[in-house]
């Protein structure tokens, strides 16, 4: 599905609106410095880089009182709807947008970027949360735990700000998790009314992760464009510290990889997210390397390298 040679551009969203725990935004700086760029040019990608214009963006939003339960809509809506014109002019160019953030709310722009390129594309999300929360059934308010509802377009997501530029553009038939173990009340039914394809931790301890993601392939198909949606808090805090929502019993390091290794492995993948790498959290400075460390090691995954 891209041009050849084969280009990433990648583009670093330092946004924290989402949650609110700082430093979050600070995630995309730290990726780069640990060399991120140089490492997927040495895996033969041509390697664009930008990034967005987050503080002029959130400088267009005057105030930002809650909107029903949701915390800081607009400056979400402002960032969402500008990614969402980013990634799908990189889908458009023919290369793959590798979105740096930044909380896990970027996905929303994400996402409806590569769907405006590829309306068929599946989505894999990888996470300890299905941040399947509406406007309506959300405790914390927080807009990090709801993308994917306003992707789905589900009851309580036609509000403004968002509906004055993000139509629904995802089917719950085109969507797989991976990796969740910390699901609320009101997310567990409707990831059972819509009949959404989960694979929670119970099930990568059951099968093992070789034969979920066989699973996650068979439902999704092996011929269908790929966006991968890479929360690093699936994987366990002792693999991931310095994230905002840890939840123990996650993904080991091998298992973290083998997902998207298995995506690369597929040639299908046309955009990637890694979000939630937060650098101001974790014990000491060895979490937050070792965090950013796997970062880049995810991505390159994602992005073909292999252990031979
Ligand atoms: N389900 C909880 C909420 O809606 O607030 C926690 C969400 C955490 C979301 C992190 C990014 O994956
Ligand atoms: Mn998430
Ligand atoms: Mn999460
Ligand atoms: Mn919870």
């Amino acid at each position: 599905f891209l041009e050849q040679p084969a280009t990433v551009s990648v583009l670093s969203y330092p946004f924290s609106g989402g949650q609110p725990r700082a430093g979050v935004d600070k995630g995309p700086d730290h990726l780069v410095e640990a060399g991120l760029l140089k490492q997927l040019q040495s895996l033969g990608w041509h390697v664009e880089y930008s990034e967005g214009a987050v503080d002029q963006l959130l400088a267009t939003v005057k105030s930002d009182a809650d909107i029903g339960k949701m915390k800081q809509p607009r400056a979400v809506s402002a960032v969402t709807k500008q990614l969402a014109a980013d990634v799908a002019a990189v889908a458009q160019g023919g290369k793959l947008p590798l979105t740096l953030g930044g909380d896990h709310s970027l996905a929303v722009g994400t996402v409806a970027g590569t769907k405006r390129k590829f309306p068929d594309a599946a989505l894999v999300w990888v996470d300890a949360h299905a941040d399947i929360n509406t406007p309506l059934t959300t405790d914390s308010g927080n807009l990090h735990g709801c993308p994917v509802s306003f992707l789905l377009g589900l009851e309580g997501t036609d509000v403004a700000p968002f509906n004055e530029w993000l139509k629904p553009c995802l089917k719950p038939e085109d969507l797989v998790y991976i990796g969740l173990r910390d699901i609320d009340n009101g997310e567990k039914k409707i990831l059972k009314d819509l009949g959404v394809k989960v694979f929670t931790m119970h099930d990568v301890d059951k099968h093992g992760i070789g034969k979920v993601m066989d699973l996650v392939l068979d439902h999704i198909g092996r011929d269908r464009p790929i966006h991968l949606s890479y929360d690093v808090d699936a994987l366990d805090p002792t693999i991931t510290p310095s994230t905002g929502t840890p939840v123990r019993g996650g993904l080991n390091f091998r298992e973290g990889h083998y997902i998207a290794e298995a995506i690369a492995e597929t040639g299908n993948l046309v955009a990637l997210d890694v979000v939630e790498v937060n650098p101001s959290l974790g014990e000491d400075a060895a979490s937050v390397a070792q965090t950013v460390a796997i970062g880049c090691s995810l991505s390159r995954a994602a992005l073909g390298e292999t252990l031979l």
